[in-house]
């Protein structure tokens, strides 16, 4: 069974297979914590972005889809990039759906690439501008469902043992914890 943790801390220091980045569309760095990760990754990883960008995502990756690159000089396998939806109070429906799906999507694409963990910061709760309890639902119910769904044989399976949230401050960590245990006491 897939256990999923909270921790408190920096996301690019996480000994993991799979680190997962809330990058842009234009996959080419920004600020928060795509820029953490290009800056202790190394120049490799934009290098991919910018093959990926040439070769499939000249548009731009999509909110809600999740590409892979290497991890570069990241203690981890791979970063899986994924762009949340920008928080506007007019499509808080739609803008729920998109960021659920960048859990999922960036769950089944560790899969695929044989991760037995994965790193998760909080999509969307910086410049994106998401309300952390909100998102925290949001991530924690999606992962928990995708993991339910592996189990009785749809949904994100193979060898995952662990699917850790990276909460950047104690403020985003309680937050989490707190929505933890309000879905653990609701089963
Ligand atoms: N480790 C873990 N979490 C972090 C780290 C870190 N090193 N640094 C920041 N966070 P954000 P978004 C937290 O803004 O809202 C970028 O410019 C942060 O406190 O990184 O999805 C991209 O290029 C917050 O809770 O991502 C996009 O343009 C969470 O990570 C845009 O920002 C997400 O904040 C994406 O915005």
């Amino acid at each position: 069974m897939t256990q999923i943790t909270l921790v408190q801390g920096d996301i690019t220091a996480q000994h993991v297979d799979v680190v997962v980045n809330a990058a842009n569309s234009s996959l080419l760095g920004g600020g928060g914590v795509d820029g953490a990760i290009h800056r202790a990754g190394g120049p490799r990883i934009l290098a991919e972005c910018r093959a990926l960008r040439a070769s499939h995502y000249g548009g731009g990756l999509k909110e809600g889809q999740a590409v892979a690159t290497t991890a570069g000089d990241l203690p981890a396998e791979h970063v899986v990039h994924t762009v949340g939806p920008v928080y506007r109070d007019e499509s808080v429906e739609r803008g729920t759906e998109l960021l659920a799906s960048c859990y999922r999507q960036s769950l089944r694409l560790a899969v695929e690439l044989g991760a037995r963990s994965v790193a998760f910061p909080a999509i969307s709760t910086g410049v994106f501008g998401w309300p952390m309890e909100s998102a925290a639902r949001i991530a924690l119910s999606t992962v928990r469902a995708e993991l339910a769904a592996a189990g009785s044989g749809g949904g994100a399976d193979g060898g995952l043992v662990e699917v850790r949230f990276v909460l950047f401050g104690s403020e985003a960590y309680g937050v989490f914890e707190g929505v933890w245990r309000e879905l653990a006491e609701g089963g």
